[in-house]
């Protein structure tokens, strides 16, 4: 074999396995801590069963575009990751996070007999459950829209956004969240309502409206008051009197009340476990953290080290295997 053509070969899996290397030591090294995780039924994007798609060629193909099937909360040393996964995302205006249809809403109660029971601002067109009121509001939608709220900010506050990553994970379906850690305390207490709506830059609360009857642009189904909920899809359980059917049917137009939506949660000891997994890592990397520091101060370069341990690494295998005698090529050239 020439030696141009081992060298060539030599060089490719060398930046290959450092390619390899510095995806690898990181995903090795960071714990993820699953605080909830729950499936939600396929199918069930109808609001409390009676609600129908705009007649629009946008929403083609007419369902999957609402339809909730899991929701996720993970964790790991700096952040909360908030996971959404939809039977379908499309992004037909091209949202620069990657879909354009669902806009997302997570309230989180973190606190018995204290928060607030009405949403952030008039939109999805429910109330909460008396014993959860909300501490924090998750908004996630497209177009620099997704922030953080808390109870207290009037409606007009423009919430958080700083730090909070919002995009489309991989698998095309999963819509992912990051919110720095410092923003949502006591996340053993958390009770979760997971709200989905189609996202209307013009409508309440950036909630498409669902009337009477479809329109191109319009749900149908519902009623034409501000009673019946323009939530598409609610994460709950299948059956029984907390079924989504149940929950967002339960408006009364005689009465003029609100549907009254309930959450769900993790068992406590189960998300303690968790939360103690990255807490001892946290520790540990704070340790290696002071450790370094005075060097990592003096020698910035020193950061890149899973460079220099790939590159180590790979010149030891090299040798070891004798597959390129160095003196030999440098003496042929
Ligand atoms: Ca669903
Ligand atoms: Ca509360
Ligand atoms: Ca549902």
């Amino acid at each position: 074999m020439p030696a141009g053509s081992q060298w060539r070969k030599f060089l490719i899996s060398g930046i290959l396995l450092v390619l390899l290397m510095l995806q690898q030591i990181p995903r090795a090294w960071a714990v993820e801590a699953v605080l909830f995780e729950m499936a939600d039924p396929k199918g069930d994007d109808f609001g409390p069963g009676t609600y129908l798609y705009p007649t629009g060629s946008v929403f083609d193909p007419k369902k999957g575009l609402f339809d909730l099937v899991k929701f996720k909360v993970t964790a790991d040393e700096r952040f909360y990751y908030f996971d959404t996964t939809m039977a379908k995302v499309t992004n037909p205006w091209g949202a620069p996070e990657g879909f354009s249809h669902p806009i997302i809403n997570i309230y989180i109660d973190s606190a018995p007999n204290q928060g607030k029971t009405e949403t952030f601002q008039e939109g999805a067109f429910v109330d909460l459950d008396s014993r959860h009121g909300w501490e924090y509001f998750i908004k996630v939608a497209g177009w620099n829209n997704t922030a953080i709220y808390e109870y207290h900010q009037p409606v007009t506050s423009k919430g958080q956004q700083k730090g909070i990553g919002v995009r489309l994970l991989d698998d095309g379906k999963t819509i992912r969240v990051k919110i720095p850690q410092g923003y949502l305390k006591n996340p053993e207490n958390w009770y979760y309502y997971v709200l989905v709506g189609s996202q209307d830059g013009l409508g309440p609360d950036n909630y498409r409206q669902v009337m009477e009857k479809r329109t191109e642009w319009l749900f149908g189904g519902g009623t034409d008051t501000n009673y019946d909920p323009n939530v598409i899809d609610l994460l709950a359980p299948e059956k029984g009197d907390k079924s989504q059917k149940a929950q967002l049917g339960s408006y009364s137009l005689e009465k003029g009340t609100l549907a009254v939506i309930s959450p769900v949660g993790a068992d406590r000891k189960e998300v303690e476990e968790a939360l103690k997994k990255i807490g001892k890592l946290a520790r540990v990397e704070a340790e290696v953290k002071d450790v370094f520091s005075p060097i990592l101060n003096k020698y910035p370069l020193a950061r890149f080290y899973p460079v220099y341990i790939a590159a180590g690494t790979v010149v030891v295998i090299i040798l070891l295997l004798g597959w390129v005698n160095f003196g030999k090529y440098f003496k042929n050239r």
